[in-house]
C-alpha cells in the first residue's frame, strides 16, 4: 500500500472508530432499545465486501478487484458475475428456477458511488445481467429496461444469446409442473438473489442485486431485486443497503432506501436493518411465519448490520483481509 492510500485508509477508519464509538455510546445509555441484536463491525480498513447468503467466490472476487485498486463499481459487477454464471445456483443467473411457463427471466440493477442506476427486468437469453444493468446504467439515457428490449439492447452491444435453463432447472420446472401448485411463499431454502455491497480504497459505495427470481412465478411478474429503493439502493455519503427474500414484501416497504434513510437519521446499519423487518413484520399478521425477508446494510464507516424475518438466513463479509460467512440475528426467535 502507497503512503497516499494508508493515510487515505487511516483517515476514514478514524472517522470509522470515532463513529462506532459514539454509536456504541449512545446504544448503551438507550434505556428503551431492546437488547436485541446490536452488533457494530468497526472497519480496519477499506475495502470491503458484503453479500447476502454464503458466496465467498463472489465476494473474494470482488475483494481482488478493489485489492488491486479497481472500483467498487467494477467489484460489484464482476463479483455478481461469478455467481450469475453458476449453474449449480438455482435463483441466479444461468440455471436459475424459470417461471410458470419454463421461461428463465432475470432481474438486475446496479448503482455507483454517484448514486447513478441502471437495471434490466424480465430479461432472457443473456448470462450476465448485472453487466447489461451497467451497460444501461453508463450507455442510454435510461435507467431500466424490460424484456424484448433489454435483451434487444444487450444483443446489439455485443451479449450472447445463451439457454439459460439448465437440465436440472428443466426437470425440477417438470416435477413442478405435475402438481402446478403455485403459491407465493419462499421457502428459506429457495432463496440466494446476491445483494452485494462494496467500499472501495478511496472509500466509495456501490452495490448490485441480480436474480432469477421466485421459482415458477407468473409469467411477468418482477420482484424486488431490480428495483431502486426496493432490492437495492446505494448513497455514497451515508452507506447501502439490499435485500433478498419475497420481493413483494420488500417492495411494498422500500425495505432497502428506508435502511439507507435510517442510517441517514443515525441508526447503525444493524438497527436499519431490523427497524425495516419490523414494518414488514407489523403489516403482515399472521403470514409473517410463511415467508422470508433478508436485508444486509453497511454504512460509510464500514460498520456492517444484517437482520431477516426467519431462521436460515446467511451473508458473507469480506474485510480485514477474512472472506467469512455470518448467520445474523432473526425476528421469528424473538
Ligand atoms: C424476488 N427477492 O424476486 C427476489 C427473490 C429472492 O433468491 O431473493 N430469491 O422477489
Amino acid at each position: 500500500m502507497n503512503r497516499r492510500k494508508f493515510i487515505q485508509n487511516t483517515a476514514i477508519t478514524g472517522i470509522g472508530i470515532s463513529a462506532g464509538m459514539a454509536a456504541l455510546a449512545c446504544a448503551k445509555t438507550s434505556e428503551e432499545k431492546k437488547t436485541n441484536t446490536e452488533k457494530l463491525t468497526i472497519s480496519g480498513s477499506f475495502p470491503l465486501v458484503i453479500a447476502t447468503w454464503d458466496v465467498k467466490e463472489a465476494t473474494a472476487k470482488a475483494w481482488e478487484v478493489m485489492q488491486k485498486g479497481g472500483s467498487s463499481l467494477d467489484a460489484i459487477e464482476q463479483g455478481c458475475m461469478v455467481e450469475e454464471a453458476n449453474a449449480d445456483g438455482q435463483s441466479v443467473g444461468i440455471g436459475g428456477l424459470p417461471d410458470r411457463d419454463g421461461n428463465v427471466t432475470l432481474d438486475a440493477c446496479i448503482m455507483n458511488p454517484e448514486g447513478d442506476y441502471g437495471a434490466v427486468v424480465y430479461l432472457q437469453n443473456i448470462l450476465h445481467p448485472i453487466s447489461v444493468a451497467r451497460k444501461v446504467m453508463e450507455e442510454t439515457p435510461h435507467v431500466l429496461l424490460a424484456g424484448k428490449g433489454a435483451e434487444q439492447f444487450a444483443l446489439e452491444i455485443g451479449f450472447e444469446k445463451v439457454n439459460l435453463l439448465t437440465e436440472n432447472s428443466k426437470k425440477a420446472w417438470e416435477a413442478w409442473k405435475i402438481t402446478s401448485q403455485y403459491q407465493p411463499i419462499i421457502n428459506i431454502e429457495n432463496h440466494d438473489t446476491i445483494g452485494m455491497l462494496a467500499i472501495d480504497q478511496k472509500g466509495n459505495i456501490s452495490g448490485g442485486c441480480t436474480t432469477s427470481g421466485l421459482a415458477y412465478k407468473m409469467a411477468g411478474r418482477v420482484g424486488d431485486s431490480p428495483i431502486i429503493g426496493s432490492g437495492l439502493f446505494v448513497d455514497n455519503e451515508v452507506g447501502a443497503a439490499t435485500a433478498t427474500g419475497l420481493g413483494e414484501e420488500v417492495l411494498k416497504t422500500v425495505g432497502s432506501f428506508l435502511i439507507v434513510e435510517l442510517m441517514r437519521q443515525g441508526k447503525s446499519p444493524q438497527e436499519a436493518c431490523e427497524e425495516a423487518i419490523n414494518r414488514i413484520v407489523k403489516k403482515s399478521g399472521e403470514r409473517i411465519k410463511d415467508f422470508q425477508v433478508g436485508y444486509i446494510a453497511v454504512n460509510k464507516q464500514g460498520q456492517t448490520g444484517a437482520y431477516s424475518i426467519q431462521k436460515g438466513f446467511v451473508y458473507t463479509v469480506y474485510q480485514n483481509e477474512e472472506n467469512k460467512k455470518h448467520i445474523p440475528e432473526y425476528y421469528m426467535k424473538s
